[in-house]
């Protein structure tokens, strides 16, 4: 069918819904359903706050299935999506858009639509969106930074990170060196040093220049906290909540709480406010592990030691 096909006959002589704009006489177009459907329990766990961020919906990185289960679990009165929600950096080279990213970005739409508040920061993967900032979509809030009032009174400043990024200038990459790098790099080490020898070159350690890297990482994200807390103590409030280095961290630094929510990556984390104004780092592959722990061991309960 042809695009102006969809429209042939809207408006003409005997079509009974041809003033009615919101019929406009569309074809059936069938919805899509969701590649993993929303489980409803009884009673999600409820939270004053949600912190998420580091998504990166788009990639192969993405955990889109634990996030899923995540929304699926829990249910707050505000959520802030601190940043690389969706990763455009990346869809910019190479589109990647499974079904699960989709349902992803739908739960999120639901919750705004049940009258969470949901207030969205982009941050550098997903910068495209900043341009948005102050607008609102489908009940997000777009904003470039926000401020948190705490039940217990407390001011945070809540932005991505990457604001920092100037400041920090060399190594920013090597706070993402996982293991998987690592790994990688030790399977090259070998391969470069065959190499190497080939052309009569002496051993040369690939993988003792990524241990003195990884070291460089840990120096790397402590350097970061410092500046993001010296941030805000100078900006005067209690604390503030950032994400960006894919580190989830409460800690106190000189006087201010740093709060990280960590990503989706590789952690799986989620930072909560309780509604008495605790905070607390939630780490979602645990909690799935304890639930299917329970959940065998009811079953055992359930149907005996020989059934099993
Ligand atoms: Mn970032």
């Amino acid at each position: 069918m042809r695009f102006e096909d969809l429209f042939k006959n809207a408006g003409q002589h005997g079509d009974a819904n041809a003033n009615d704009v919101t019929s406009p006489h569309m074809p059936h177009v069938p919805l899509t359903p969701l590649a993993i459907p929303e489980k409803k329990p009884k009673k999600r766990r409820s939270y004053r706050t949600i912190w998420i961020s580091d998504i990166h919906l788009g990639t192969r990185g993405c955990n889109a299935d634990m996030l899923i289960d995540f929304l699926d679990h829990v249910d707050s009165d505000t959520m802030y999506l601190v940043g690389d929600i969706i990763d455009g950096w990346r869809l910019k080279k190479k589109f990647y858009w499974p079904p699960m990213h989709n349902d992803v970005v739908w739960r999120i739409l639901k919750r705004a639509n049940r009258g969470t508040r949901i207030v969205y920061i982009p941050g550098n993967h997903d910068e495209m969106f900043r341009q948005f900032t102050g607008l609102n979509f489908g009940g997000v809030e777009i904003r470039r930074a926000a401020f948190h009032d705490t039940a217990d009174g407390r001011r945070l400043m809540v932005l991505h990170g990457d604001e920092f990024d100037a400041v920090m200038l060399s190594h920013r990459w090597l706070a993402f060196v996982g293991d998987w790098a690592y790994e990688l790099m030790m399977k090259l080490n070998v391969v470069v040093n065959k190499a190497r020898n080939w052309m009569g070159l002496p051993y040369w350690s690939l993988s003792k220049m990524a241990k003195h890297k990884v070291k460089n990482a840990v120096e790397f994200i402590g350097k970061f906290e410092t500046l993001v807390a010296r941030a805000a103590k100078q900006r005067g409030v209690d604390g503030v909540v950032c994400g960006h280095i894919h580190t989830a961290e409460i800690r106190s630094i000189d006087g201010v709480q740093y709060y990280n929510d960590g990503d989706w990556v590789e952690g799986c984390n989620a930072l909560v406010e309780h509604f008495d104004g605790s905070m607390e780092i939630l780490n979602w592959a645990d909690e799935i592990a304890v639930r299917e722990t329970c959940e065998k061991d009811r079953n055992f309960e359930v149907l005996g030691e020989g059934a099993v």
